[in-house]
């Protein structure tokens, strides 16, 4: 047996040094931009993201909901790929279809209905808005709209009338659907209109659009759009029936797919790749994982794998470690996938991303991982407790949570991730059903997080994260140095926000 001779770290073991920060080193001069695929020295990488965070491959974490709210902040969710080939592609495509203040054809609201009606309507069409007419046929009076936001704001109520999440009609300033965006928000605030509605040359209504809509565009120049102005979004694969569920994805719009697998170490993902590739050419990007060390990566360097993912057995809901004894502390993971990645770098002229993929508790984890070496990280448990994931909000003594279980729970029986060509099903669990607490709406908790990781950025004189991971001064720290990180010697007052973190 080869024996490390060193124990493997978790990012709780770690601490960034601060270094000498300019005046001209601020939190708002950050730039938090970073490479999705890789890319030839000189070149830039195909897809970019604005903010280093993605969300996991997971039923309890990625739906369309979260496809949409992470890329209007600029970064990308992967739909999970633990359900059919015709389901996951329809996820894929209402992130790729949604519009703000889409009219449907079928209108078929009243101020009557119920808002129960509503979801039902919403989640069936994917639509991000309803129309509302006065007696529910496509040719009725428009008396108004109801939202996406408004039903998911209101969900918990079913039974209120449609009439009262209505958004008012506005017809007497219409847009045509060449206008320009900046056209059109001269229109609204010009004539103070909450709702514009776009006509074609016919005269036919088409779309209509939001004050908010056009708020949150002028406030988010971080919004993650490809070239058709659409939103980017990825979606996890298996190297069992990717030649079905690829071509189903593709069609669907995806920008950028991932092998999902607990361990990528592996002949399977080579055949992935190699099928995507000899179907596809580099036309279609595929990351590849998980691995945890320089062979590992470079297994998959060479497969032909767009980015590489990083970390066994650190998820928050995993129990591989204890079922199956393998694994690896995350940080020692990241640090010696980043040498090779730069390693290859080197010698090949090719820049391979990683990711940093579980195991992150608290917001620092992330500026660590990036100072480490990551270009991005993968989340679960932290998306997990927002609004947009999948999953019921429930009231647990007192407080809201909402539910998340891992891919390899008797829950998920997400086999796929877990087979080594075997017998085609979950033979043991290796993750648990568990709880978060609901934490509200992505774009405020991702806000606050990144304000936290562009400060410590600015702590260690970085503006960007490739700046961050040369210069960033990392130590180890003793069991007792933690404690003394947190609240102590003192009698805390208030102990219910654990969020602060
Ligand atoms: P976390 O952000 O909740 O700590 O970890 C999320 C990551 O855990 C996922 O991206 C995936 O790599 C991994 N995962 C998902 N399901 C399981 C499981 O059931 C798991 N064991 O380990």
């Amino acid at each position: 047996a080869f024996y490390y001779n060193e124990a493997s770290h978790t990012f709780s073991e770690y601490l960034l040094v601060p270094g000498y920060s300019s005046s001209e080193c601020v939190p708002s001069k950050v730039c938090l931009k970073t490479p999705l695929v890789k890319f030839k020295k000189g070149e830039e990488p195909a897809i970019s993201l604005n903010i280093p965070m993605v969300s996991a491959i997971m039923q309890s974490v990625s739906g369309e909901q979260m496809g949409i709210a992470l890329a209007k902040e600029g970064g990308v969710a992967f739909i999970f790929g633990s359900q059919s080939i015709e389901s996951q592609a329809m996820m894929v495509s209402k992130v790729k279809n949604y519009k703000a203040g889409f009219v449907g054809s079928d209108s078929n609201l009243t101020p009557d209905q119920t808002l129960n009606d509503v979801m039902d309507l919403l989640e069936k069409t994917g639509h991000s808005t309803m129309p509302v007419t006065h007696d529910g046929s496509a040719n009725g009076r428009l008396l108004g709209m109801v939202t996406s936001r408004d039903y998911r704001v209101s969900r918990l109520d079913g039974n209120s009338k449609v009439a009262e999440f209505m958004t008012p009609f506005d017809k007497l300033v219409t847009a045509n659907v060449k206008s320009t965006l900046s056209e059109c928000n001269d229109l609204i605030w010009d004539h103070k209109l909450n709702t514009l509605p776009i006509i074609d040359d016919n005269n036919n209504l088409v779309y209509l659009v939001f004050r908010k809509d056009y708020d949150s565009h002028k406030e988010n120049p971080n919004e993650l759009l490809d070239n058709d102005k659409r939103y980017v979004v990825g979606a996890g694969i298996n190297t069992r029936d990717f030649a079905e569920r690829v071509p189903a994805l593709v069609e669907a719009g995806a920008d950028i797919l991932c092998i999902d697998s607990s361990e990528g170490f592996s002949d399977w993902q080579k055949l992935t790749i190699d099928w995507i590739r000899s179907k596809y050419g580099d036309r279609v990007k595929v990351g590849a994982g998980n691995v945890v060390d320089k062979e590992g990566f470079e297994f998959l360097a060479k497969a032909g794998a767009d980015f590489i993912k990083v970390g066994i057995g650190g998820g928050s809901i995993c129990i591989t470690r204890e079922t199956k004894g393998i694994g690896r502390g995350q940080a020692t993971s990241v640090i010696e996938v980043a040498k090779a990645r730069d390693e290859y770098f080197e010698k090949t002229g090719v820049y391979i991303p990683i990711c940093s993929d579980g195991g992150i508790v608290y917001d620092y984890h992330i500026t660590l991982a990036l100072a480490m070496g990551s270009d991005f990280v993968m989340l679960g448990r932290y998306f997990s407790r927002f609004e947009e994931s999948p999953t019921n909000k429930l009231m647990i003594n007192g407080n809201f949570v909402k539910e998340y279980w891992g891919e390899g729970s008797n829950r998920a029986r997400n086999w796929q991730r877990y087979d080594l060509g075997g017998a085609g099903k979950l033979s043991f669990e290796e993750g648990v059903d568990s709880y978060v607490p609901y934490a509200g709406p992505l774009k405020d908790n991702v806000l606050t997080t990144l304000a936290k990781v562009k400060s410590t950025m600015c702590n260690c004189g970085a503006l960007t994260i490739e700046e961050l991971q040369q210069k960033a001064k990392l130590t180890l720290v003793s069991a007792t140095s933690i404690v003394e990180g947190g609240a102590h010697d003192v009698i805390v007052k208030d102990k219910t926000n654990d969020n602060y973190k």
